[in-house]
């Protein structure tokens, strides 16, 4: 018998401490929407999930609705995450860090599946995006570099680009990836690196 994962309705942002991990153990997190957010594309929505520095996030179901998704600060891990229903986006980096995405995939966003609002690494490892704006967008108008890599992926029905960016400096290096309908692909990046996709 295969049961449907649980799901826990979540009032307020849920908060992974500096270095801790928390591990969903494949349980579904929703967010109440009086509290957190309806995930509509209204701006201000709350996290579900806010990531202090070298936090690691894994094992988790974003259920619908999914506010603001998960919010990086510094570096961070998101490991078997899946994202069933994007909110307003599905994940953003909010301070600089190392931020890597293994395994897990998201779906269904109406505009951005990740956004970068502060200078990064960002890995994106054996990921599944599908069904949405833009894959990537760093944050419009900012100059910041920003080093995206993309590594063993399936990328399908991006409406307007993998990877979206104002900055002459930002690069993105994508490898053993497979794409389809996907817009420009890269729009306005100036470095890109690709092999074997
Ligand atoms: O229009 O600030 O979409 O973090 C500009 C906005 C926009 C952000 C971003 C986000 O860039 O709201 O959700
Ligand atoms: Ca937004
Ligand atoms: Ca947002």
């Amino acid at each position: 018998e295969v049961k449907p994962p649980e799901t826990i309705t979540v009032n307020a942002t849920i908060v992974v401490p500096a270095g801790e991990t928390f591990d969903g153990k494949g349980k579904r997190y929703v967010a109440n929407p009086d509290t957190v957010g309806d995930g509509s594309q209204a701006e201000g929505q709350k996290a579900v999930f806010r990531l202090e520095d070298g936090a690691t996030l894994k094992n988790v179901i974003l259920g619908a609705p999914a506010a603001d998704g998960v919010h990086t600060y510094g570096d961070a891990l998101i490991q078997n995450v899946v994202w069933e229903d994007i909110g307003e986006d599905a994940m953003t980096i909010k301070e600089s860090g190392h931020v890597v995405i293994k395994g897990g995939f998201a779906q269904h966003g109406s505009d951005k599946m990740f956004q970068i609002n502060a200078p990064s690494q960002f890995d994106i490892i054996n990921f599944t995006a599908r069904d949405a704006g833009k894959m990537i967008r760093q944050l419009g108008g900012s100059t910041f570099k920003t080093s995206v890599y993309i590594e063993g992926s399936v990328i399908t029905n991006m409406n307007e680009a993998i990877f979206r960016t104002d900055s002459s400096t930002s690069e993105v290096k994508m490898v053993d990836t497979r794409y389809s309908d996907v817009g420009r692909k890269w729009y306005n990046v100036k470095n890109v690196t690709e092999s074997n996709n």
